[in-house]
């Protein structure tokens, strides 16, 4: 499995784990470019006009970015000026119940549930062959400035971590439900959004979108992190990556909605998961976007060189602290390697049905 990058994803380097992410790679891009073959899926993006469980964002211009980013968060820099259409968007994170109503329609498998096949890859060792995902594990005496961008000790590979089984086997989404979906993939993504007639948000989209109709503010809820002492997302609290107080209420994903929306009437923007974009991830993107309605660069970062590079994740998750990642802010903007599943990562859809009638 591909590690994601740089805040609390973790990168793997040793030669053979480098050649087993090859393998995936080459076998999860065919699957890519094959498609599912399911039924009940479309070929084609067919934009749905049933915008229930969505909202209208109406089109404008606004600053994307963060001129006063930190070095540690450079990327989000320059702020430049966007312009951008209207668009609907889901008013939540898509559940585990979105989900589920998807794959029993389609009988879709995610990546993690598929297992490569060994007669294929007869030289990788067979826990490499398992599907599985990246998932989070609380370690205890770890500086996680101190730990560089390679083999973050808090992620594991684990076999049979699935969006069904989000902590492995044995674990289960029965009393989650109402929860986002995680373990899922890129491709995982772009398939349910196809199945609703939906797709994923651009980058510029999903920012317009969580600023709601605030404008150069560090929250999408405004000025300050906790306003009259309030939490006012899902992300961690206390010594990352050993203790998290859950002083918001929640250590690990929350239901959608347990906290307020933004100006715009979506919630969750900011933690419980990182939201996928269609974009590719470009950290020094921003110094050539243009103006218009922009749509990622041609090609996402690839630090572990797997030939398949990163989409960009938006939003922050339950694993953001305030010390370390700090990306529950409304520019915060990192890469997720397209093939890599994790227990932090889900999606957000828009939709290009027509606009309400005013
Ligand atoms: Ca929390």
């Amino acid at each position: 499995m591909i590690a994601p990058a740089s805040d609390d994803p973790a990168r793997a380097k040793s030669v053979i784990i480098t050649v087993c992410l090859a393998l995936i790679v080459l076998s999860a891009g065919m699957f890519y470019f094959l498609g599912t073959g399911k039924s009940g899926m479309p070929e084609t993006y067919v934009p749905t006009k049933d915008t229930r469980g969505m909202v209208w964002i109406p089109g404008g211009t606004f600053p994307m970015g963060n001129d006063k980013a930190t070095k540690d968060h450079f990327e989000e820099r320059p702020a430049h000026e966007v312009s951008l259409k209207g668009f609907w968007m889901d008013v939540t994170e898509v559940t585990n119940a979105q989900f589920k109503a998807f794959t029993d329609a389609t009988g879709y498998l995610t990546d993690a549930e598929k297992d490569l096949d060994p007669r294929q890859f007869p030289n990788s060792p067979p826990e490499y062959l398992k599907g599985g995902s990246l998932i989070f594990k609380h370690v205890a005496g770890v500086d996680p400035k101190a730990c560089g961008t390679g083999n973050l000790p808090w992620w594991k590979f684990t076999a049979g971590a699935t969006w069904r089984s989000p902590e492995g086997p044995g674990s289960s989404i029965r009393d989650r439900m109402d929860h986002p979906v995680v373990c899922v993939t890129y491709k995982d993504a772009k398939a349910y959004a196809l199945w609703a007639g939906k797709r994923l948000p651009t980058e510029a989209e999903w920012e317009y979108a969580a600023r709601g109709g605030l404008s150069g503010k560090p929250y999408v809820w405004g000025d300050e992190e906790r306003p009259d002492g309030k939490y006012m997302c899902n992300h961690w609290q206390g010594m990352f990556p050993e203790t998290d107080l859950g002083l918001d209420g929640h250590v690990s994903t929350s239901k959608v909605k347990s906290y307020p929306p933004n100006g715009y009437g979506l919630y969750d923007v900011a933690g419980n998961v990182w939201e996928m974009c269609e974009d590719w991830y470009g950290k020094d993107y921003y110094a050539r976007s243009p103006k218009d309605a922009p749509a990622g660069p041609p090609a996402g970062e690839d630090p572990e060189n797997t030939g398949y590079g990163q989409h960009v994740i938006r939003g922050g998750s339950w694993l953001c602290d305030e010390g370390y990642c700090f990306r529950f802010r409304v520019a915060s903007r990192q890469g997720l390697d397209t093939l890599t599943s994790t227990n932090h990562a889900g999606l957000r859809c828009v939709a290009d049905a027509p606009a309400p009638a005013r």
